[in-house]
């Protein structure tokens, strides 16, 4: 019997941030093509058997991305983007995390299950300017790739705008023992998709695109790389997609309709490869594909688009035969039984623009929205009610754990959505039923992954309570706080600091 292959993108095109008033397409570059960046593997200081050492430096730059003048950019120990950082699962890391930049941020491990909120490096979590900050914690998670980006409440969407976000993957004995491709740079790369509108003397401005329904440029800017090309010397390859854009979706698919294999998603390998021949995802989601050039011959170019417009061409070079088949069955996903006990937890994300809120309430740094306990598996239940016409889907992501899909309006999930995730996207009008449990205790944020929604105050906070210590006091930041540090650093006064989060609150009339 042939193998199932998925040609649409599941999700309800009336959605498609297309159909919003602000939408803003992709144009295909006309800039001369660009070998795409593979980013270099961030080296540890020092490694033992069980511990590794790094030092991370958030800095700014430059960055020829276009012909011409340099652009301004930001990155994670590069000018853009950030080197790869490879963790081993089982060992202790420890990261010296130093700020170079001119205004505070914060590291945020994007799918790390570590406790929160210093670890986890959310907006409580700031590192001011020439400043330091040292974490430790313990990998305790299945192969995967995972994210680290910028999260500084509000401002979390221009500074990954400018470009503090990389590549993090896991690595453990599961995946090790699987047929992938895992030679980084030459058969296994990091694809990160975002979009990026150039101003005057080819710099980003991003006031000037503000949009609070998400900012979006006209260009696609993939790994840091303007209309790139990568050589394909191996007949398989294995690319590790991150929607890395503060607001854009990107709708997959291959010239000649290609077909390729999901292998992983967010949070780890699926429990069965899936083939597809289009694929959609929505901000900050992973899936690791496995493309197969078997039908083709050197000088020849498959092209990966969004939409119509071309993203990154594959030039085909000779390559050794490789007709490795996948095992159907490929990892049993972890996912402890429900705890009968526990109420069903309703979160409701509502509004667009400016109205953008949770359970009907802008996000406040200082209140804790929800307690559940360490350990314990409950369902969560997400819904999407904006549902009028143009309505936007959701990203819905959880800090410091993954989670299961069970349902999505009752229906079974999307066929690659079997696997651990912490980004789920829900349609308009949608509720979609989660598994959620913690293995980590303390205080993690729940919110859109539109980085503008987020900022707009679409997050909420829950605090997981370890049984062993239920009185834990945790010292979180404020809003003022934080602001207050923005202003002084740029040198103005709270009326004229803008952040672009600070409108929404405002527009609402609403304190942060
Ligand atoms: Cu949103």
């Amino acid at each position: 019997m042939a193998e199932k292959v998925y040609t649409d993108y599941f999700y309800d095109k009336s959605a498609f941030n297309t159909h919003d008033g602000g939408y803003v397409p992709l144009e295909e570059s006309q800039t001369p093509p660009q070998p795409l960046n593979i980013p270099a593997v961030l080296a540890p200081d020092q490694e033992t058997n069980s511990d590794m050492y790094y030092t991370i430096t958030a800095q700014t730059g430059e960055t020829q991305l276009l012909p011409g003048a340099k652009t301004k950019t930001w990155g994670y120990n590069s000018s853009l983007l950030g080197k790869t950082i490879i963790f081993k699962n089982g060992k202790t890391i420890h990261l010296h995390l130093e700020n170079k930049l001119t205004e505070l941020t914060t590291f945020h491990w994007h799918g790390l299950n570590i406790p929160g909120p210093i670890e986890d490096g959310g907006c409580h979590a700031p590192v001011y300017p020439d400043g330091s900050r040292d974490v430790t914690f313990k990998i305790n998670q299945p192969a995967a790739t995972c994210w680290l980006h910028a999260h500084p409440c509000p401002s979390t969407a221009s500074q990954v705008w400018h470009g503090l976000a990389t590549a993090v993957v896991i690595q453990d004995d599961a995946e090790a023992q699987l047929p992938l491709p895992r030679n980084y740079g030459i058969d296994d790369i990091p694809l990160i998709l975002q979009d990026r509108r150039f101003h005057e003397n080819n710099q980003w401005d991003y006031q000037a695109d503000y949009d609070p329904d998400g900012v979006q440029g006209p260009t696609a800017m993939i790994n840091g790389t303007i209309n790139p090309y990568f050589d394909v010397t191996t007949q398989r390859l294995r690319l590790r997609i991150l929607d890395g854009a503060n607001r854009r979706e990107w709708r997959l698919h291959f010239s000649d309709n290609l077909e390729f294999t999901q292998v992983a998603s967010d949070d780890g390998i699926l429990p069965e490869p899936i083939k597809f021949t289009h694929l959609m995802t929505t901000c900050a989601e992973r899936h690791e594909i496995i493309v197969d050039f078997g039908a083709y011959k050197p000088g020849d170019d498959v092209v990966l688009y969004s939409d119509d417009t071309p993203i990154v061409h594959f030039r085909i070079h000779q390559f050794a035969s490789d007709n490795t088949k996948l095992p159907p069955h490929l990892v049993e996903v972890p996912g402890p039984e429900i705890d009968a006990a526990l109420p069903v937890k309703h979160v409701v994300m509502s509004g667009m623009d400016e109205e953008v809120m949770i359970d009907d309430q802008k996000f406040n740094m200082q209140r804790i929205d929800y307690k559940m306990p360490l350990g314990k598996c409950q369902l969560w239940d997400i819904t999407n009610t904006n549902n009028m016409k143009g309505g936007m889907i959701h990203p819905y992501h959880m800090h410091g754990t993954a989670f299961k899909i069970v349902s999505r309006n009752g229906h079974a999930p999307y066929p690659n959505e079997y696997g651990l995730k912490d980004v789920v996207s829900v349609n308009p009008g949608e509720h979609v039923v989660l598994k959620v449990w913690y293995d980590v205790a303390g205080i993690f944020m729940y919110h859109c992954h539109i980085i503008e929604h987020e900022d707009g105050g679409m997050m909420a906070q829950l605090q997981v309570v370890d049984p062993a210590d239920p009185e834990h006091k945790y010292q979180l930041m404020d809003h003022e706080t934080l602001m207050t540090a923005f202003a002084k650093e740029r040198g103005v006064s709270m009326d004229d600091l803008w952040l672009g989060g600070m409108e929404s609150y405002r527009k609402m009339g609403m304190q942060m």
